[in-house]
């Protein structure tokens, strides 16, 4: 049973709210020491370190470390024809959508001929790491991969483990969606090492190294992405998904209750968490989540996820202090199911998305919305933000000034350059002038 915190009566702080319903705590630093060896074994030993990982971790050494075109297509030949039509229809809505994520360029005149350009730079080649085992996700290929091909990345590399099951090739799934996405290059490993021959180049399969590896994985991935960072950039660690639903009383419970099990569905560790300021929606909720949650497939799971600490149903006075909440909790998904929406929206700041109204569930956004579902769990929602074109772009100036602009500006030069007692600075400016003809 999902625990209820009554705090009708209370004001909580931020960080009472915060208290109140703790994370799962998963610790990537145990996992160091082993992914940073992994690591460098294939920084070191190449193909021939990725091939005694696969048998040691995935059981399976794979015939063809880099994917041969053929497998890939014949993975799209072999796609159920439903599930070709939704991964279509996924990837034109997340294309769209993402669109809007690419800024124009834009220039500055400072004065006459002094222009500085912002301009956005993608990176040039980057790492899509695709979990295998359990949780096969096609969904995630797409959300990671779209957002780099619309920031104009040239070059992108997909990396999914070698599956004991197909004989030790990448999961049909995962190679069908690569070829839906017109991605044709894609290597058969998994884990630790995997990163670190994104990260450093293997030369005997021609996999060159790349500039930014996004993806979620298990705790050796999430450890090897700290081990490769700084060479690499890397996407924020993702932690069990969350989700946290404000309801007021127009909200329907059986909804409520439906999203509350979707997420749980994920993990033992996700939460799912409801605040509202309705003693009614509450108990009609309560009333009805062990039955949904009873009879779904994953049962054993999300009755785990529910009945864990970090779940709960919260009791607050008022919506706004709901939204206060929410804020101090920094949701990867927020859904808003109240009267008045926009009024809810005005004050929420901090969530990875927010799914507003009683026909935008969660699982729309995990599938089919268009927007992304990579999103910041942990309450890093209040730092960062969820995947997209901008993950693989860079904000590069450009500055060209004529020699009228850069001759106003020369004395401001020299004077802060002798402030600095860095002369020569100011002398690379002075001598564009005092040249004798
Ligand atoms: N809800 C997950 C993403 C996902 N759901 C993939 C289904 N497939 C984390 O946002
Ligand atoms: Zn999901």
């Amino acid at each position: 049973m999902i625990r209820t915190i009554d705090l009708r009566g209370q004001t909580p702080t931020r960080s009472e709210f915060v208290q109140l319903v703790p994370r799962a705590d998963t610790d990537v630093s145990v996992a160091h020491e082993a992914a940073a060896a992994l690591v460098e074994a294939v920084r070191n030993d190449g193909l021939v370190a990725l091939r005694d990982q696969a048998r040691r971790f995935d059981g399976v050494e794979p015939e063809h470390v880099r994917v041969p075109q053929q497998h890939i297509d014949e993975a799209v030949a072999g796609l159920d024809p439903a599930v070709r039509a939704a991964l279509d229809e996924a990837i034109v809505r997340v294309r769209q959508a993402t669109a809007a994520q690419i800024p124009d360029a834009r220039t500055t005149e400072l004065a006459d001929g002094a222009l500085v350009q912002q301009r956005w730079q993608p990176v040039d080649r980057v790492g899509l790491y695709v979990p295998g085992g359990k949780a096969v996700y096609p969904s995630s290929v797409v959300m990671n991969t779209v957002p780099a091909q619309l920031a104009g990345v040239g070059s992108i590399a997909i990396a999914s483990p070698p599956q004991r099951e197909f004989g030790g090739r990448v999961h049909p799934t995962i190679l069908a969606a690569a070829g839906l996405l017109g991605v044709t290059e894609v290597y058969a490993i998994g884990g630790a090492g995997a990163i670190g021959a994104l990260a450093h180049g293997v030369d005997e399969i021609g996999l060159d190294p790349v500039q930014v590896i996004t993806g979620p994985g298990n705790v050796y991935v999430a450890a090897a992405k700290r081990v490769v960072r700084g060479v690499v950039g890397i996407d924020s660690e993702a932690g069990p998904t969350e989700i946290l639903i404000v309801a007021d009383g127009t909200a329907d419970p059986a909804f409520v209750a439906a999203d509350l099990v979707s997420q749980a569905e994920h993990d033992e560790l996700a939460a799912a968490v409801l605040v509202t300021d309705s003693p009614a929606l509450a108990d009609a909720v309560l009333a009805q989540l062990d039955a949904v949650a009873a009879s779904t497939k994953h049962a054993e799971r999300v009755a785990v996820a529910l009945d864990g600490p970090q779940s709960a149903v919260v009791l607050v006075d008022s919506i706004e202090l709901a939204a206060s909440f929410s804020n101090a909790y920094g949701p990867e998904h927020l859904e808003v199911q109240v009267a008045d929406p926009d009024a809810v929206l005005a004050l929420l700041t901090n969530a990875g998305a927010i799914f507003v109204g009683a026909y935008s569930p969660v699982s729309l956004g995990d599938y089919l919305a268009g927007s992304n579902h990579v999103l910041p769990t942990g309450g890093q929602s209040r730092f960062s933000s969820g995947l997209g074109a901008y993950t693989f772009l860079r904000p590069q100036q450009v500055i060209r000034y004529s020699s009228t602009a850069l001759r106003e500006v020369a004395d401001r030069i020299v004077a802060l350059a002798e402030a600095e007692n860095l002369p020569a600075h100011g002398e690379a400016v002075t001598a564009r002038f005092t040249r004798s003809e």
